[in-house]
Order: structure tokens, then C-alpha cells, then sequence
């Protein structure tokens, strides 16, 4: 058997890197509107994060920011004229809708799409479905680029099967990996699925959020599984508790996470938590879960969502008994927050470090670090057979690093955005980006 790691790919940071305040029940989403940001800064935050992950081990790729302000997009809704024309008409009679086109949310690729391991399908191949992400506009025509950027690296058919997003619905809310984990034994081995919803997407009679959306539906998760040929046997359909999506929970990675057979969860993570717990044991022994639960009593919801605890990255590479836990740099600011996770460090056998980055710029916009990344489990073959400038070494690092210097505002106010000297800036950034990862024509002003 080909040995199999998990790659995990960064989204880099796009240049247009703002806060507009875009998605209702992302508190810092909301909390933060029109500060100041720094794409700059941002970018080298997220590099910073994938060079530590290489240097615990791990094998890192990075995935290329969409371009934005979305011209495409505006021309569906009506806008004529130039490129330019185009953002200069949508800025001025439109401002709101203009910020959606601009928005750089394609950097948190835990939400590009649902990725399954070649050693759940029936045909022994990757399965990927880009998230329709419906829920959100200005995250919701993200998915045919991500489509596009996906079958670009993963372009062999014998080994990858790409679809297509679930229909464009919210009765079909689809948000990706941010809802879908997998446990296991190894890689190599088949794992179980956990597939979450915030609610049940066709009946709308089951329990269900108060004030804010809940974004992933039952009847997508249940696609994703058909879609991707998960056996029953080793899929667990779970609701959000809709307490915690009212307390700022809109995707499942921000209360809790999983890697190999380490489960790490707020005990309100579900509508019952406990029969999540217990099914998921079931479906994956003989293997053992090692299930960590965090009870209310010791850090609270809104403690959680504050800190995104639980969006950190569990890393265990090879040869290792105990995982890393890499945290956002908030978890130490919160004490409850931070006295669990050291408390874990000094008792727990499965966990083995924690480390805390700074990744503010885009925490600022609800995404941590297990937001700004995808896994893709890959043989040796698969890794030897996908675009090679993607996976990052220490010299590619220091390219991006210089190439975001060259060309990212240090400092951008969502006004800055009007300029539309900016869409010819972003182009020329993004032409040098794909010859840098060795891309080829990839964006649409390329073709
Ligand atoms: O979809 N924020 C993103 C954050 C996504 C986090 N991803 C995961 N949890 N996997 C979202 O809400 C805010 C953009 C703004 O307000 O400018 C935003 O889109």
C-alpha cells in the first residue's frame, strides 16, 4: 500500500483583503466593518502559518487567490462598458454590491469545497464538489473559479473525479470542508465521515437557529455522500446545535475538530452530542476515538467563538503518537481558553504542543487557521502527478513573500476599493503569480 499524507492547502490572501462586514452571524465579520485592513500583512500572517506547518513536518501546498473585484459578476447584473466603466458605475450606484464583487473571501478554502479520501470511494479516487456557498452573496460566485482551480491541480482523471457544485439553492446550502471531517486510523485506510448541517434544508420543521442563518442543509451533506460514494457504514449526519449557530457558530470547524482518530469539540457542538459521540466510535472501531471533549463550565460558547478555539489545526505527521494543536494567537488572550489548552498540553497523552499564530488580519473576518486551509489526502503518485509549483518549499515561501510585498497596499480602507487602477494592479499581481506557481493560463483576463 502507497503510503498517503495529508496535504494541506493554504489560500493565499488576495490583494483586495478588506472588512466590509459581509456575513451576517460572523461576529467579527460584523464587529469589524469598515476598519482599516492590511492585505499585506495579512498575506505574509497566512505564509507565515504554512512555513511553520513545513517546518513541523508537513507536506503544504497553497492555493491561488480568486480575482477580485469580480467584473464578471457585475456584467450579470447589468453593468456595461470597459472593466473599468464596469467597477466605476457598480462603486458609484451601488456601493454595497460593489464591496461584495471586491470581497477576498476566497482565502478561507476550508469553504472551496468537500474533498473525500480515494480510501472512502468506490472508484479509489479523490472526489472533489466545489461549495455552492450560497448562503452568503458575496461568497456565492466563487465556485466555478474554484472548480476551475481545482481540476487545474488535480488533473488527472485516473486519480481525481471532480463534480459539480449542488445545485445554487439554499435548500442545497453547501459550505464545504468547514462541515465535513474525517477520522481514521491512517490515511491510507478508509475513515469515517462526519457530515454537518445547521438544518434540514426541504421540510424546514426540525430545530433550527433563531437569529442568525444556518448555511449548510441536511439534503446537501446527504448529496455530498451519494455524490462522493461514502458507504453508509462510515458516514455520521450530524446537526449543529442551533444554540451555538445563534452564538456565532455558522460553520462546524468553529466548534470543533478532528485528524486521524483525535476529536477535539464543545460539548454544544451538536443538537446531541453525545449520540455524535457514540456513533462515530461505533463506525470507526476497531480504531479507537480519542474523543476531547470541552465542557461549558470550563470554556463557554462565547468563549469559543471568541477565541476560535476550535478552529485550530490539529498536526500529527509521521511517526508521531500526539498532535500540535496550532492556535489562533486569541486563545492565549482569553484565560479560560488558554488555561484549557495548557492544561491539555501538561495531562492529555494525545496532545503534544500547543502553538499560537498570529493570523489577526484575517480573524478580524472570522477566519483562523483551520478556516485558511483545505486537506487533501495524497499518495506519493498523486503528489507526483498535480501541478508541481503548488506544493511550497522554503525558496517558494520567500518568492511569495517577496512577490505579496511587491504588490500587496500595506494598508487598504474598504473606500480605497474604488479606484479602478486597482483591477489592473490585481491582473498584473495574479499574471506573475501563475508564472510563479507555474499555472499556466488560469484566470479569466488570461484566456
Ligand atoms: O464565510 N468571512 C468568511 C469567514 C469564513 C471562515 N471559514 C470557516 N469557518 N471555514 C465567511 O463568513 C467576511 C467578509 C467580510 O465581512 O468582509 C467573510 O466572508
Amino acid at each position: 500500500m502507497s503510503r498517503v499524507r495529508e496535504v494541506n492547502f493554504d489560500g493565499l490572501v488576495g490583494p483586495t483583503h478588506n472588512y466590509a462586514g459581509l456575513s451576517a452571524g460572523n461576529i467579527a465579520s460584523t464587529l469589524n466593518q469598515a476598519d482599516a485592513s492590511s492585505p499585506r500583512r495579512a498575506a505574509l500572517q497566512g505564509l507565515d502559518k504554512m512555513s511553520e506547518l513545513m517546518a513541523l513536518g508537513n507536506t503544504q501546498g497553497v492555493l491561488v487567490p480568486h480575482e477580485r473585484p469580480n467584473i464578471g459578476l457585475l456584467r450579470k447584473l447589468g453593468f456595461s462598458g470597459t472593466d473599468s466603466q464596469v467597477w466605476e458605475k457598480a462603486c458609484k450606484t451601488s456601493p454595497r454590491l460593489a464591496l461584495n464583487a471586491a470581497s477576498a473571501s476566497s482565502m478561507w478554502v476550508a469553504n472551496a469545497g468537500t474533498v473525500s479520501a480515494a480510501a472512502d470511494t468506490a472508484d479509489g479516487r479523490n472526489h472533489f464538489t466545489p461549495a455552492n456557498l450560497v448562503s452568503m452573496f458575496h461568497r456565492s460566485s466563487e465556485y466555478p473559479f474554484t472548480r476551475r482551480l481545482l481540476k487545474t491541480i488535480f488533473s488527472d482523471e485516473a486519480l481525481f473525479c471532480h463534480h459539480e457544485a449542488l445545485p445554487p439553492s439554499a435548500h442545497m446550502g453547501d459550505e464545504g470542508a468547514a462541515n465535513h471531517t474525517r477520522l481514521c486510523e491512517s490515511h491510507e485506510q478508509g475513515g469515517v465521515n462526519l457530515l454537518v448541517y445547521g438544518v434540514d434544508g426541504l421540510s424546514k420543521d426540525g430545530p433550527a437557529p433563531q437569529n442568525f442563518p444556518a448555511r449548510q442543509t441536511r439534503e446537501a451533506c446527504l448529496a455530498l455522500a451519494r455524490q462522493h460514494s461514502l458507504p453508509d457504514s462510515r458516514c455520521v449526519f450530524a446537526q449543529q446545535s442551533p444554540q451555538a449557530i445563534d452564538a456565532g457558530v455558522f460553520h462546524n470547524d468553529v466548534i470543533s475538530v478532528g485528524q486521524l482518530n483525535v476529536f477535539f469539540y464543545h460539548q454544544y457542538a451538536f443538537l446531541d452530542t453525545e449520540a455524535v459521540i457514540q456513533e462515530l466510535r461505533d463506525k470507526l472501531a476497531p480504531t479507537e476515538l480519542i474523543a476531547i471533549e470541552v465542557p461549558a463550565e470550563k470554556v463557554s460558547l462565547e468563549d469559543a467563538v471568541k477565541s476560535y478555539l476550535f478552529n485550530s489545526q490539529l498536526v500529527r505527521a509521521e511517526g508521531e503518537t500526539a498532535s500540535t494543536i496550532i492556535a489562533p494567537g486569541e486563545c492565549r488572550e482569553i484565560e479560560p481558553v488558554h488555561y484549557f489548552l495548557e492544561d491539555l498540553k501538561a495531562t492529555h497523552p494525545a496532545i503534544a504542543d500547543v502553538k499560537y499564530f498570529d493570523l489577526r488580519e484575517s480573524m478580524k473576518n472570522g477566519g483562523g487557521p483551520a478556516c485558511l486551509r483545505l486537506r487533501v489526502p495524497l499518495s506519493d503518485a498523486q503528489i507526483a502527478s498535480i501541478k508541481p509549483g503548488v506544493i511550497l518549499d522554503s525558496n517558494r515561501i520567500g518568492q511569495l513573500r517577496q512577490w505579496v510585498s511587491k504588490h500587496y497596499p500595506k494598508e487598504l480602507m474598504p473606500d480605497q476599493l474604488r479606484d479602478p487602477g486597482i483591477i489592473d494592479r490585481t491582473r498584473t499581481a495574479l499574471d506573475e503569480l501563475t508564472t510563479l506557481l507555474q499555472l499556466g493560463s488560469l484566470y479569466d483576463f488570461q484566456r
